[in-house]
């Protein structure tokens, strides 16, 4: 049996003087995308524009009476905060309300849940469940003993929650050292794949970073008109011409206020994009509030970076280039090009659909397989090595880190052609290895 589709009421509450109508509407559209996404249908939608919140309801009284009403006249079954509700404020907006109260944490919690695939995935949405879960306990349990009219639950008492939190903080540190295993052993993974330079596709949700991957790649990705489609990394091998290529990586999307909880959890897949060489910011370049979506992913990468392992080259700044997608939506794409370039001068415009009304076919990716083998040139030069015939370590090493093409042996001295990065041919030159980059 489907349990009935639940009838969610959106509700904001910007701070006074912050954004402008324009952008409030456009954060409860996102919110009602959230619902959607969660499988929810949207009723109606309000907003009060507030000094502060109040502890106990977020809102004003006066407000919250109003939206009683409101909800009883549209028979809303579920409403959607676009802020985070402390777990107090929730508890008393369930109750006057009458009606399951949920915050946009809680909404995306449940979307990541339901569409997490890999075991990494679950364990990490698990992970942000239970953190999010622990301060809210008392209230999980009232809504327990209120649904079962409290039998079997009756008075669960402090002994019960004090073992529930026991047990629950026991389990927060089991995932997490599981999550940390994971990460090791991802690390090595990469550790032995060097060869290849490496691109993490980075943007906010649904802008089209899993489409990117699928038209550089030819393979069937998925790719859907919902939020947070992806959820797992997925890494596949791109030919970007004159016999390079490329590692992509496709990662989880970024959003608005993403809960905190989350972005901790999914650290072991941002790891994913600040190990790689290069990456593509996706940026969908149809949608009204763009620049803030750029934003949104720039500060969330800049703020996993600061909870994450140091490793080699961390300080030095990532090459990005910008794509800007979906531009066939867009009315004037080569005016939008020239006006966005003064900001982001290596910005790409691309689209990812097959054939469109402008005739843009898959406009743009060609010229990004360009800018990826020129980046590949750039990380991987070709250079001749000549290695003395008795060092097996060396050519062993060659072999492991590098990517190599042919190799001769010329008056005791083994000349080996291949793609090395940049660091390690200035180790090689330190060594007193002779070393010739190709022109
Ligand atoms: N018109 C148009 N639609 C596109 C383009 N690229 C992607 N889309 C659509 O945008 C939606 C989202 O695409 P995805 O590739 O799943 O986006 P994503 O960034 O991977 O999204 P998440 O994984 O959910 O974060 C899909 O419906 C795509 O078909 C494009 O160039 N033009
Ligand atoms: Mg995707």
């Amino acid at each position: 049996m489907q349990p009935p589709v639940e009838r969610a009421f959106l509700v904001g509450a910007p701070r006074k003087g912050t954004a402008e109508a324009t952008q409030v509407e456009e954060h409860l559209d996102e919110l009602g995308r959230l619902a959607d996404t969660a499988g929810a249908d949207i009723v109606g939608r309000t907003y009060q524009r507030i000094e502060a919140p109040t502890p106990n309801f977020y809102l004003g009284q006066g407000k919250v009476e109003e939206l009683k009403g409101v909800l009883n006249r549209n028979g809303s079954t579920l409403v959607l905060f676009d802020e985070p509700l402390s777990p107090v404020q929730g508890t008393n907006l369930e109750q006057v309300l009458a009606v399951r109260v949920m915050d946009r944490t809680e909404v995306i919690l449940d979307i990541f849940a339901t569409r997490a695939r890999s075991a990494e995935a679950k364990l990490q949405v698990e992970l942000a469940q239970l953190e999010y879960l622990l301060p809210r306990l008392t209230r999980m349990w009232t809504h327990l003993s209120r649904i079962r009219g409290g039998i079997g639950l009756r008075g669960p008492g402090e002994t019960q929650l004090e073992t529930d939190r026991r047990a629950i903080r026991r389990k927060i540190s089991v995932l997490k050292k599981r999550l940390e295993d994971v990460a090791d052993h991802r690390a090595n993974q990469r550790q032995g794949r060097r060869a290849c330079p490496s691109a993490a596709l980075v943007g906010y949700t649904n802008a089209g970073k899993s489409s990117v991957l699928r038209a550089l790649s030819g393979d069937d990705i998925f790719v859907e008109d919902r939020l947070f489609a992806t959820l797992d990394t997925l890494t596949r091998e791109v030919d970007v011409g004159d016999g390079y290529r490329f590692r992509l990586t496709d990662t989880v999307g970024f959003i608005r206020k993403l809960p905190h909880h989350l972005v901790a959890s999914f650290r072991a897949t941002l790891e994913e994009a600040r190990a790689a060489d290069l990456l593509l910011h996706v940026i969908d370049a149809s949608h009204p509030a763009w620049e803030e979506q750029v934003e949104v992913v720039e500060s969330e990468m800049r703020n996993a970076e600061g909870g994450t392992r140091n490793s080699r080259g961390s300080s030095e700044r990532k090459r990005v280039i910008y794509l800007l997608n979906k531009a066939d939506l867009l009315p004037d794409p080569e005016a939008f090009l020239a006006q966005v370039r003064e900001r982001y001068p290596h910005a790409v415009l691309t689209s990812t659909v097959p054939t469109s009304a402008l005739q843009v076919r898959r406009l743009g990716v060609e010229e990004l397989r360009h800018a990826l083998r020129t980046s590949a040139q750039a990380l991987r030069p070709m250079a001749c090595i000549r290695v003395p015939v008795g060092d097996g370590k060396l050519l062993a090493a060659l072999h492991r880190d590098a990517e190599v093409m042919q190799e001769a042996q010329v008056d005791g001295v083994v000349e080996v052609t291949a793609r090395v990065e940049a660091w390690l041919l200035g180790k090689l030159r330190r060594q007193g290895i002779e070393v010739e980059i190709a022109p």
